[in-house]
């Protein structure tokens, strides 16, 4: 699938394990969990693990400082000759945290200047964003767009924290919209390569989910990634819609199928927790933790 890109985009995504799926074998990314407040509230995420938007339910990642996160970062590299992205994706939203999510990126570019920078965030805070991660070169950012309806998102979100004040319901959600479109708009003129996450909730957002595809593809979107819902009870309840199911595999793989038809669609995704360490799908963040890194050459 790779060859069908031009040069300049192949070579940036050629060693990123998750925009390209030729890469998830032989390269690997890590998490540094430095951003914990967020800026929203997903009905399917109870703010006490890690962002859901792009992670597992039930893990609860190590705080990090940014220096704590430069140094980690830099044990990790030493170790881990694979590593060749570093991502910013929570436990919050790393824009709802900007100083400290700029503070890491700046600290990491100067120790591990051959790094790339890759960042995740549910969009609010990201039209304005836009430059600063143009500034820090960051290249690689996932937007989470679950739908571009409000009375969709209405059931999706309950609140979003918007100009010091909580907008509730079908506002909010029209405000969080707007923003994630407007964000996407202006990182493609910039000439960033985004991703879109998007969490299948049946019932709620499946039937949606081909028109979001087909819209974030029509404004220059370069992978769009379909994650189940984790419908795990201590993940949080999906409250007001107790008894919330997961998808099934094959409802996934279903509309896996039919988006493919519109846009290039992420099927390796291993919904890695906020402080992911390794190869996709593999979990080393236990031989690096601040106690370890401490002890290591
Ligand atoms: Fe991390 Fe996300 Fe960057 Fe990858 S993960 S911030 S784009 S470096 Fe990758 Fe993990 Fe799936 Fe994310 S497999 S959860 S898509
Ligand atoms: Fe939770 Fe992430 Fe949603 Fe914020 S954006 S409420 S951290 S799932």
């Amino acid at each position: 699938a790779l060859d069908r890109l031009p040069a300049a985009t192949r070579e940036r995504v050629r060693n990123h394990p998750c925009f390209s799926e030729d890469a998830h074998q032989h390269y690997a990314r890590m998490h540094v969990a430095v951003a914990p407040a967020c800026n929203i509230q997903c009905h399917y995420c109870n703010r006490k693990y890690d962002c859901a938007n792009e992670s597992r339910p039930g893990v609860v990642s190590e705080l990090l400082e940014p220096q704590q996160a430069a140094d980690k970062v830099a044990a990790v590299a030493a170790h881990i000759p694979q590593l060749s992205v570093v991502g910013i994706a929570g436990p919050g939203d790393p824009l709802a945290n900007p100083e400290r999510t700029f503070a890491t990126f700046r600290l990491i570019a100067e120790r591990t200047p051959d790094l790339r920078l890759c960042v995740s965030t549910n969009g609010l805070a990201l039209p304005e964003a836009v430059d600063t991660l143009c500034r820090y070169n960051i290249e690689h950012v996932t937007i989470t767009i679950n739908c571009l309806d409000p009375d969709i998102g209405a059931e999706i979100y309950p609140w979003v924290f918007w100009n010091n004040r909580r907008v509730r319901g079908r506002k909010g959600a029209e405000i969080l919209i707007e923003q994630q479109q407007l964000g996407l708009e202006r990182l493609v003129e910039r000439g960033m390569l985004v991703k879109v996450n998007s969490v299948l909730i049946p019932g709620v957002n499946d039937q949606h989910i081909t028109e979001v595809s087909r819209a974030v593809k029509a404004k220059g979107a370069f992978l769009h990634n379909l994650m189940p819902l984790i419908a795990e009870p201590e993940h949080g309840t999906f409250y007001g819609l107790m008894g919330q199911r997961a998808p099934r595999a094959s409802e996934l793989r279903a509309l896996q199928t039919e988006c493919a038809g519109d846009m290039a669609i992420m099927r390796h995704c291993k919904q890695c927790r906020a402080d992911a360490v390794g190869m996709l799908g593999e979990d080393r963040s236990a031989e690096f933790t601040l106690e370890r890194i401490a002890t290591m050459e």
